[in-house]
């Protein structure tokens, strides 16, 4: 059964804290983006590690090698304990990234294919499978799957065996959490959680499906 990881794409830095520190004791990790970094500034990191739960920059890093680097190494000495990148520029931009996080010893996801509908354009014809092979030879934690194709998910476990799928477009994009739960590592929840009146209580409702963990 999978990790609850509340997707923190709000805006407001107080909003932010209030709604991670309510959801802190129904959850398994914070991912933030550019949405809130941008607002917020990179230093949120260090505020919100103060829940004492893994955080994952999703930055969908997509760059050369060296600029990958770069940017990962900025993440990690931030205080982020995981990063996501893109994994169709190539093997050896992947290999930057989980390069950079196991030098700050953090965790590095491989997105392999996308959950909006524009999804599909691109990531087809092979190259989820692709991306997920290289993910793995990579030696990346995981890869990032889509909740809204369970199919694929199906599909793309194949490719990368134990390691860890991170699966997002449940809720708001329409893909059912109950669905994939059994499928995947950890299931990335964002608008259903921190647009709800009591996103506490609705972090709560995925507690049947998180792994061993207390509530
Ligand atoms: P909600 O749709 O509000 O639950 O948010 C989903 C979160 O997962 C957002 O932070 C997205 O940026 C992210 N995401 C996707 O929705 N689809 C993907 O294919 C990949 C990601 C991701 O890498 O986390």
């Amino acid at each position: 059964m999978p990790e609850l990881i509340l997707a923190l794409d709000v805006t407001e830095k107080k909003k932010a804290l209030e709604i991670a520190h309510a959801c802190a004791p129904h959850i398994d990790a914070i991912k933030i983006g550019y949405p809130l970094a941008l607002s917020a500034g990179l230093s949120i990191a260090g505020e919100l590690k103060k829940e004492g739960l893994p955080l994952i920059a999703d930055f969908k890093v997509a760059d050369i090698p060296n600029t990958n680097t770069l940017i990962c190494d900025q993440v990690f000495l931030a205080g982020f304990s995981g990063v996501i990148c893109q994994g169709f520029c190539g093997m050896d931009s992947v290999k930057a990234c989980v390069a950079s996080a196991r030098a700050h010893k953090g965790e590095c996801y491989v997105v392999a294919e996308m959950s909006h509908p524009g999804g599909k354009e691109f990531f087809t014809g092979g190259v989820p499978e692709q991306i997920a092979a290289n993910a793995v030879i990579a030696g990346a934690d995981g890869i990032i799957a889509p909740a809204t194709r369970p199919d694929r998910v199906r599909v793309l476990r194949g490719f990368v065996g134990t390691k860890k799928i991170l699966s997002p477009g449940i809720g708001t994009q329409g893909g059912d959490a109950d669905a994939v739960a059994s499928l995947v590592d950890g299931i990335i929840v964002g608008r259903s959680i921190y647009e709800a009146k009591d996103p506490a209580a609705a972090a709560q409702s995925y507690a049947h499906l998180r792994r061993d963990k207390k509530q």
